[in-house]
């Protein structure tokens, strides 16, 4: 059944305050939920966009730790950081604050309150991992140990990152604390839990029965998590770092940061709210049946938000429900995982500072490429390939022709419509359901086919223009181009509108360029500028239009090696971080080694195994006055003639192979790197060739 709402309440993901955001949140969250405020403003829609940063629990710790400062000192730096970063890439947040507000501090800690006056809780003792030298209980991730399915050292209290077990931190072997390598023990002490389990039915109905229209991947997660039966779950925490649970003899305590960040979206409305009175009371955002609120997030955050938030909200009382969670999947960066700790990412401010001014090819490519379904991978080829050959190619291109052409024929003035062909006709046919194909693709949440209905404007005023070429047209039907600028622009006008949820920076840039006002924009309704979409008249003639820049510039190649190469530097520093040596294979004896004859060979010459990648063929003299000849796999590390004239170990009495139709008499020595290269050894100072090593 179709609701009526009144207004839209967008929440967007609380991201954490432990570092920069990164192209997998923007993807994931962020331009989503922007595409859809700035959709709704358009459409003159009553609309809220919240957001703010997540400054508790243990992420923002960590980060602490590991760079040496206090905790408030990283949610600090990083809110604000964040903040900015959302700021210029365009983020069109209504407000975007934080959890460690007084604000949020108040709300959080009444709420978690009114739970317990209720009794809505379950108190429970338990045992957890304790560090008797600190005094601290440990939280999973900060628990480490042996991994009890492929026997690593440093495997997390949640995961294995080596083998990606799921893990608890019981099931490690002997477990330690991550941060001072203390040994562990057990230690009972009392947390209050959500009983999850009798929210079971309701969830069932109302997820399962009225929410069918949920996206295939939120609705799966939720069933399955349904399926599987809840349980209880903790909401409070051993930590110095969060909310203090307001409960007589709890000290030591505070709020699960769970419990506490989703609340934050609440507390966030009543701090823009009380800022600003003319958007009407917070309850009425939160509390008032006519209110849609649609959570965007990603999807490793949909079970908080289908079910513990919302059993939350429903235990307190008088809260709506989310009408929809437009959770999407994951976007990897050149076919490997994003990862904050591990510091392989495209993070927006490093972004914005480096490609300044193209917060819109970052938007488009983002959404183009979007992870709605599936996930996807984000890589600079595709990055440059889709601006050069879309943004400036088609968009740019078409927008640029039909803007000259007006200075050229008709000194930058709108021409009037004169009569139109058949051609003229089918062209506009084509886009006249334009806004209605788009509206119901953006109320679908399905941005990446709504962008891809803007973009097909701009291919057909192309194929417009190439196919009624006015500048031929000129010399025998000037009349004729008349029409033809006139559609063009008028197209033009439509690419402004349409591209303006996704593409909000060029959209302004082209409006001034058809001289297509602001004041239009605020409208509501009728007069709405969004409802002028899909007209051919919204540029009137005779208009003056100011001389045209170009709407969109080519990505360079250099750019593209540039933003490359520090993603393969990063993946080299950490695999050299990670790099532990090999365990010491079993002992030999004295004899065993000498059965080994390692001797020194100068190398007389060496060069490319001819229909072999891997193979060099060295020369050596060996000291025997016969050459011997070594086949050795390391043509991929070396130009052969760069190891003429050194001195390189070899076993001599290495039984001979037959290698690409030659025999191979011995092997050459050569050590493994970290990132499997190999580099062949050799002696220190210059000795005869065939001396013995041992
Ligand atoms: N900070 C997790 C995340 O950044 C968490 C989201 C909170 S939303 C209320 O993925
Ligand atoms: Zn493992």
């Amino acid at each position: 059944m179709e609701k009526h709402f009144k207004r839209t309440l967008i929440t967007s993901a609380l991201p954490y305050a432990n570092g920069p955001v990164h192209i997998g949140h923007l993807a994931g969250v962020y331009v989503p939920a922007d595409i859809y405020a700035r959709y709704l403003r358009l459409k003159g829609r009553d609309c809220l966009f919240i957001g703010g940063s997540d400054e508790h629990g243990v992420p923002v710790t960590i980060r602490a730790r590991k760079e040496g400062i206090t905790v408030q000192k990283v949610v600090d730096r990083y809110h604000t950081l964040i903040k900015d970063s959302f700021e210029r890439f365009g983020i069109s947040f209504d407000i975007y604050s934080r959890t460690t507000s007084a604000t949020h501090h108040k709300l959080a800690s009444d709420f978690f309150r009114k739970l317990y006056d209720d009794g809505k809780f379950i108190e429970q003792v338990s045992e957890q991992f304790y560090d008797p030298q600190t005094g601290h209980f440990l939280t999973d991730r900060n628990i480490m140990g042996e991994c009890p399915r492929c026997h690593s050292a440093g495997a997390y209290g949640d995961q294995c990152d080596k083998c990606g077990a799921d893990l608890s931190p019981d099931e490690l072997i002997n477990p330690y604390n991550a941060e001072t390598g203390n040994p562990l023990e057990k230690k009972a002490t009392k947390h209050w839990y959500l009983p999850l389990d009798k929210d079971q039915a309701w969830l069932e109905k109302w997820i399962l029965e009225e929410h069918k229209e949920w996206r295939s991947n939120v609705y799966g997660q939720c069933k399955s998590w349904l399926d599987g039966g809840l349980r209880p779950r903790a909401v409070t925490r051993d930590l110095d770092w969060g909310i203090p649970v307001p409960v007589e003899g709890a000290e030591g305590k505070v709020l699960y940061v769970w419990f506490d960040a989703p609340i934050g979206y609440i507390s966030n409305t009543k701090e823009l709210c009380d800022a600003r009175p003319e958007l009407g009371q917070w309850e009425t955002w939160w509390k008032d049946e006519e209110t849609r609120l649609v959570h965007f997030i990603g999807k490793d955050n949909i079970v908080f938000h289908c079910i513990v938030f919302p059993a939350m909200l429903r235990a307190h009382g008088g809260y709506i429900l989310p009408d929809n969670v437009p959770a999407n999947e994951f976007l990897n960066l050149e076919g490997n995982k994003i990862s904050t700790s591990k510091n392989y990412a495209v993070w927006l401010n490093e972004y914005l500072d480096e490609l300044p001014g193209r917060q819109d090819e970052l938007r488009y490519v983002l959404t183009a490429n979007a992870p709605e379904t599936k996930d996807n991978d984000f890589t600079w080829d595709d990055f440059q390939a889709r601006c050069n050959n879309e943004l400036v190619a088609v968009y740019g291109n078409f927008v640029n022709r039909a803007l000259q052409l007006t200075q050229k024929y008709y000194e930058g003035r709108v021409p009037e419509c004169g009569e139109l062909s058949d051609y003229d006709r089918e062209t506009l046919s084509e886009f006249r359901d334009v806004k209605e194909r788009m509206e119901q693709l953006l109320e679908g949440f399905k941005f990446r086919e709504a962008q891809k209905e803007a973009m097909n404007l701009a291919r057909i005023g192309n194929k417009y223009l190439a196919d009624s070429e006015p500048w031929k047209v000129i010399k025998t039907a000037p009349e004729r181009v008349r029409t033809i600028i006139y559609l063009s622009l008028q197209i033009t006008a439509n690419l402004a509108i349409a591209f303006e949820p996704f593409l909000p920076f060029s959209s302004q840039r082209l409006r001034q360029m058809i001289s297509l006002t602001p004041s239009v924009l605020k409208g509501d309704g009728e007069g709405s500028l969004w409802e002028q979409l899909g007209r051919t008249d919204i540029l009137t003639p005779g208009t003056a239009l100011p001389k045209p820049g170009l709407l969109f510039t080519k990505i360079e190649d250099e750019t593209i090696a540039f933003q490359k190469k520090k993603l393969e530097d990063t993946l080299k520093a950490n695999a050299e971080a990670a790099y532990k040596a090999a365990p010491v294979k079993p002992t030999v004896s004295f004899e065993d080694f000498e059965k080994l004859d390692i001797r020194v060979g100068l190398v007389k010459s060496c060069e490319k195994v001819r229909k072999s990648k891997r193979l060099l063929r060295f020369t050596l003299d060996d000291g025997s006055g016969k050459d011997r000849i070594i086949l050795s796999g390391i043509a991929q590390w070396y130009e052969p003639e760069h190891l003429i004239g050194k001195n390189v170990l070899f076993i001599a009495n290495f039984a001979s192979r037959q290698m690409m139709g030659e025999e191979s008499q011995g092997m050459i020595l050569s050590a493994v790197n970290y990132d499997g290269g190999l580099s062949v050894t050799t002696v220190l100072d210059p000795v005869k060739g065939g001396s013995q090593v041992g």
